[in-house]
């Protein structure tokens, strides 16, 4: 195991669009478990491959109050969304910001399991959020998009300055 280097924003490669995974092989197992390390040292309860510089539609979430109910999602569509909801989101990709966002409250996504197997899952609150700020980066999507003009370039210029201090 391994933990991965996160990328930070505004990294261009962020802004790549993900492809399905053809086979969950040992590669795909490898990185899971790399993701899942990394992840759980940040901490977060969130990360798409996209930030990790995978190109490749895989993510692992855990956004249970233990850290011990790892959720994998390859090849993920939101197959029904309901209602909305605002939350406070945060990014491992963009560290010390927090703004609101408005999602979908209820979800239905479908995806394949690590051991490649479809499923389907229902999601509701903070499950809800994670899942689909996580699909949002496998589409090259970072949550600031959401935010105005204004406030997405203040935090691009404060992040610019953060990341020359590392
Ligand atoms: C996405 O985010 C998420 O700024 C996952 O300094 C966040 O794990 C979905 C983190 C909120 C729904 C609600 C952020 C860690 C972790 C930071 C994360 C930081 C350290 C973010
Ligand atoms: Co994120």
């Amino acid at each position: 195991m391994a933990t991965l280097t996160i990328l930070n924003y505004p990294d261009p490669r962020l802004h790549t669009v993900a492809k399905p995974v053809q086979e969950v092989n040992d590669e795909i197992h490898q990185l899971v478990n790399d993701m899942a390390e990394t992840m759980y040292a940040a901490p977060g309860i969130g990360l798409a491959a996209t930030q990790v510089n995978r190109h490749i539609q895989l993510i692992v979430i855990d956004s249970s109050k233990e850290q011990n109910d790892l959720l994998v999602l390859i090849n993920p569509k939101i197959v029904v969304k309901s209602g909305t909801q605002d939350y406070e989101e945060g990014c491992l990709s963009v560290p010390g910001v927090y703004e609101m966002v408005t999602r979908a409250e209820k979800i239905t996504v479908e995806a394949l399991d690590k051991q490649g197997k479809k499923f389907k899952l229902n999601a509701e609150g903070l499950l809800a959020v994670c899942i689909q700020h996580e699909i949002d980066h496998l589409l090259g999507k970072v949550f600031v998009e959401y935010l105005s003009p204004l406030k997405r370039n203040r935090i691009k210029t404060k992040m610019i300055k953060q990341n020359r201090q590392k």
